[in-house]
């Protein structure tokens, strides 16, 4: 569920300790937080994600209470109306996990799919040459990120700079063997592309 703007002020439901309400700047910056501690560093808290990169909400919460106070319903505020449906919750409810983006190992029991015929890129002017020549790198996460529309990619290339979409011939990659997977929210992963089928639109 996407936000409606800054004044956007939902109630967070049920736990008497909870407020009554929860600001978008909050849900943003336990959003950060989250995407940090459950991609990226989770021992900067003393966490240690499982193999498939779940960790208890309890613990969670314990081992974040220097850094931020967090409560499960602000939580599972921030799960829900994630705008890129970043995080999952375990079916009872008490873990929570990343759904893709990990700098850290995990296993995301990820199938191969067929991907669409195209998929896109956004990325930033000044990494263009750099990727026209040596094709798209995972860098430090586990793999390429590819979206299924412009719109996207777009705003997943602003975060770099001047935003610049690429088209990736994904059909043509499939068929000579590239394998690609997508993710619970999503997004379309590869291992990396190589030049020949990247475009500047
Ligand atoms: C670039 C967001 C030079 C690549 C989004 C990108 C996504 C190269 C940057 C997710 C290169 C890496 C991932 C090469 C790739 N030479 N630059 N050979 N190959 N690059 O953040 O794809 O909001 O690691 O184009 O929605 O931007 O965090 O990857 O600009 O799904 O949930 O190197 O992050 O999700 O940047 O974004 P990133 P990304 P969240």
């Amino acid at each position: 569920m996407a936000l409606r703007g800054p004044e956007d002020v939902d109630g967070v439901e049920g736990g008497t300790a909870e407020p009554a309400r929860v600001s978008r700047k909050t849900l943003e910056k336990t959003s950060k937080f989250l995407s940090f501690v459950l991609r990226h560093k989770p021992e900067a808290i003393g966490l240690e994600l499982d193999a498939k990169g779940w960790v208890l909400l309890s613990e969670l919460i314990e081992k974040a209470a220097s850094e931020i106070q967090l409560t499960q319903a602000l939580i599972e505020r921030v799960v829900e109306t994630s705008d890129k449906q970043r995080f999952a919750l375990s079916e009872d409810g008490t873990r929570i996990r990343a759904n893709q983006g990990h700098s850290v190992k995990v296993d995301l029991d990820l199938v191969p799919v067929d991907p669409p015929a195209v998929l896109y890129h956004g990325t930033a002017t000044r990494f263009l040459s750099s990727i026209l020549n040596e094709g798209l790198r995972p860098g430090r996460r586990h793999h390429v990120h590819l979206s299924t529309d412009v719109e996207t990619a777009t705003s997943v290339g602003q975060r770099h700079g001047k935003p610049v979409i690429l088209t990736i011939a994904s059909g043509e990659m499939h068929a000579q063997g590239h394998v690609f997977f997508r993710s619970d929210n999503g997004v379309w992963l590869t291992d990396k592309v190589p030049p020949a089928f990247l475009r500047e639109i």
